[in-house]
C-alpha cells in the first residue's frame, strides 16, 4: 500500500471546463485515482476551482457585482458538473479560502525570509482609460514578425513569444481603445533562476517515475534556455492582498496561489491530515495536467517547494496530456455555449463521455474529436462488443438458470489472468489508455467464445438431456462468461464508475471493487436472483447526433 496524492490542473472559474480541459487533467486522474482505490492504496484525489486572475475581475466589473460571488457561483456549477461526470475527489475545493490564503502567506513568508523575493521594476502597458495596468492577456494588436494577429504575450499566428511593448497599433481588449501607456511597474518576483541546478537535479531523478516524454523534453529545455525571476503580484484587486510593506494595491498573481492550493485545499479538506500527505517524505505526489501547464508545474511549483524549506512533498511523477483537437465541432465558444462538460452531459450520460475520451485519450499524441469517431466508438464498441456481450449473456444465464450447474470451469483461465495481469501493468505505469484497450479485449475475448462455443445451441440439448456432455459444457461456457463480465466490469470500473456498478450489482454487489475480488472462481460468483437484465449501453440515438451537429 502506497500513500499518494494525486492532482488534477484547476480549472479557471470562469467558465464551465470543455472537453479539452476535462480529458486533459479532471478525468485521467480520475480514472488514475479510482484504480488506486480499487487497489487499496492510501490515495487522496486533490482538485478544485481556480478562482482569481484578472478575467474574472474584469467580468465582474462588467456585471457590477463581487467578483467573489461571480467565482463562487461558477465554483458550484463546476462542482455539481463534475460530480455528475462522477468524479470522486477526496476534496474538489477552491483557490480563495482562508486555508489557502493561510498556506500563501506562510509560504511567501519563508520565501522572502531565504531571499528568494526581489522586487523588480518593468514597463507595462497602461491604460489611460481603464486606469489600471493591463496584463498581457488583455493587450492585442499586430505581429511585428509575421504581421498576423497577436496578443500581449504571444503572437496566435506564427506563435512567437512577445512582449506587449512590441505589438504594432495596441489596444486594449477592455475598452477596445488604444489610449496605452507604457510606464514602470514595480513587481515582487520569485528568483526562479536561483534554482536552476536544484531544479535540473530534481528533473533527472524524479523523471524516471513515469513522467510523460512532453514533460521530460519541455521541462529539461527549460532549463537548458535559462530560468529568469518570474513575477509573482500583480496590481489589481482580486486576489489575496500582498502582506508587506508598499505593496497595499496588489494581490498575489493568480497561478502563485493556484499551485498552492494544492496544499491548500488538501487543508480545507482536513486541517489536521493534511500533513499526513504533505509532510510525510513517502508520499508519491502525481500530477495530471495539460502540455499548456507543464512549465509552471515543473519549474515554479518545485522551485517554490524547495525554496520555502518546509519539508512539503515535490512532484514525483508529472502526467501532461497532448491536446485533443476538434476540427467540427466546437469546445468552447465565449458564452458558454459549446462543447463544455454542461451541454456534454446533456447530449450523453457520463459513462458515455468518459469512456470515449480514454479511448481518444492524448496520452502520447494530439488527438482529434469528431462526431463520426464518438458514434463509432459508442456504436461498435461500448454498444456492440461490450453491451451486447454482457446483455447476451445475462439473458441466457437467467434463462437457463435450472440447467446451469456447478462445474470447476478453468476455461480460458489463462487468458483472462493475462489480461488482468496486463491491466495492471499498464495502470502501474499510468498508461491509462492502454489499460482501457486491455478492457476491451477481455470483452473480445468473451465474443470469441462465444461464437466458438455457441451456447445457444448447446442449451437445446443441454435442456433435453441434463445429463448430457452438452449440458456440461454449456454450464461451463456459462459460468466462464459470467466470470468474465463480472470481471469485465471491475475492469472498466475506473471508466465507467456508474455501468460498472450496474453490471456488480446483477452479481449482488453494491460496493466499490477492489482488485482483490478479481481473485474468484467461476462457482463463487453467482448472479442475484429475479434479475431483469437491462441494455448496458446503447447505440447514439439520432437525437444526440442531431444535438453534437448543431454545436459545429
Ligand atoms: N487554471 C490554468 C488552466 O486551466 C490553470 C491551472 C492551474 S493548476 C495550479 O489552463
Ligand atoms: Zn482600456
Amino acid at each position: 500500500m502506497s500513500k499518494i496524492i494525486v492532482t488534477a490542473a484547476l480549472p479557471y472559474a470562469y467558465s464551465i471546463p470543455h472537453l479539452g480541459n476535462t480529458i486533459g487533467s479532471f478525468l485521467p486522474a480520475d480514472v488514475y485515482y479510482k484504480y488506486l482505490r480499487m487497489n487499496g492504496d492510501d490515495a487522496i484525489y486533490i482538485c478544485g476551482s481556480d478562482q482569481h486572475g484578472t478575467p474574472i475581475e474584469l467580468d465582474a466589473l462588467k456585471k457590477g457585482i463581487e467578483p467573489e460571488r461571480l467565482a463562487d457561483d461558477m465554483h458550484e456549477e463546476i462542482k455539481r458538473l463534475f460530480d455528475k461526470f462522477e468524479f470522486t475527489f477526496t476534496k474538489y475545493g477552491k483557490t480563495h479560502t482562508k486555508e489557502n490564503k493561510e498556506t500563501v502567506y506562510e509560504i511567501f513568508n519563508a520565501l522572502y525570509k531565504n531571499n528568494f523575493i526581489k522586487e523588480v521594476k518593468s514597463i507595462q502597458p497602461y491604460c489611460n482609460i481603464d486606469k489600471r495596468f493591463i496584463t498581457e492577456r488583455f493587450i492585442e494588436g499586430t505581429c511585428p514578425y509575421c504581421g498576423g494577429h497577436a496578443r500581449g504575450d504571444q503572437c496566435n499566428d506564427c506563435n512567437k513569444l512577445l512582449t506587449a511593448q512590441e505589438l504594432i497599433n495596441p489596444v486594449c481588449v477592455i475598452c477596445g481603445k488604444s489610449d496605452i501607456s507604457f510606464i514602470e511597474e514595480k513587481n515582487l518576483a520569485f528568483e526562479l533562476d536561483k534554482f536552476e541546478l536544484e531544479l535540473s537535479a530534481f528533473i533527472n531523478r524524479e523523471s524516471p517515475n513515469n513522467w510523460t516524454k512532453n514533460a521530460i523534453n519541455k521541462s529539461l529545455s527549460f532549463i537548458n534556455e535559462g530560468l529568469h525571476p518570474r513575477d509573482i503580484t500583480r496590481m489589481m484587486k482580486w486576489g489575496f492582498p500582498v502582506p508587506l510593506k508598499g505593496y497595499e494595491d496588489y494581490v498575489f498573481y493568480v497561478w502563485f496561489d493556484a499551485l498552492i492550493s494544492y496544499i491548500g485545499i488538501t487543508k480545507e479538506w482536513d486541517s489536521k491530515r493534511w500533513k499526513d500527505y504533505w509532510l510525510d517524505k513517502n508520499v508519491r505526489l502525481v500530477q495530471f495536467m495539460g502540455k499548456d501547464n507543464l512549465e509552471f508545474h515543473t519549474t515554479m511549483w518545485p522551485a517554490i517547494l524547495m525554496g520555502s524549506k518546509i519539508g512539503f512533498v515535490l512532484p514525483k511523477t508529472i502526467r501532461a496530456s497532448e491536446f485533443l483537437t476538434s476540427k467540427g465541432v466546437k469546445f468552447s465558444k465565449s458564452e458558454g455555449v459549446g462543447l463544455n462538460i454542461k451541454t456534454a452531459l446533456e447530449i450523453a450520460d457520463a459513462d458515455y463521455w468518459r469512456f470515449v475520451l480514454m479511448y481518444i485519450y492524448p496520452e502520447t499524441a494530439d488527438s482529434e474529436f469528431s462526431i463520426e469517431g464518438f458514434e463509432e466508438i459508442v456504436n461498435k464498441i461500448m454498444n456492440d462488443k461490450i453491451g451486447n456481450l454482457i446483455n447476451r449473456i445475462l439473458i441466457i444465464a437467467t434463462k437457463n438458470t435450472n440447467i446451469i450447474r456447478e462445474v470447476d470451469s478453468k476455461l480460458y483461465r489463462e487468458e483472462i489472468e493475462r489480461l488482468e495481469a496486463e491491466y495492471v501493468l499498464r495502470f502501474e505505469s499510468i498508461e491509462l489508455r492502454e489499460a482501457l484497450r486491455v478492457a476491451i479485449e477481455l470483452a473480445e475475448l468473451g465474443n470469441n467464445i462465444m461464437s466458438k462455443h455457441q451456447p445457444w445451441v448447446l442449451v437445446k440439448d443441454a435442456a433435453n438431456n441434463p445429463d448430457s456432455d452438452s449440458a456440461k459444457e454449456f454450464s461451463k461456457i456459462i459460468k466462464t462468461e459470467l466470470l468474465l463480465i463480472y470481471k469485465l466490469a471491475i475492469l472498466l470500473y475506473p471508466f465507467t464508475p456508474n455501468t460498472s456498478m450496474k453490471i456488480l450489482l446483477y452479481f449482488g454487489i453494491d460496493k466499490e471493487p477492489t482488485l482483490d475480488a478479481l481473485n474468484v472462481d467461476s462457482n463463487s460468483i453467482k448472479l442475484s436472483e429475479n434479475i431483469k437484465p437491462e441494455l448496458i449501453f446503447s447505440k447514439l440515438r439520432k437525437e444526440q447526433i442531431e444535438a453534437l451537429e448543431r454545436l459545429k
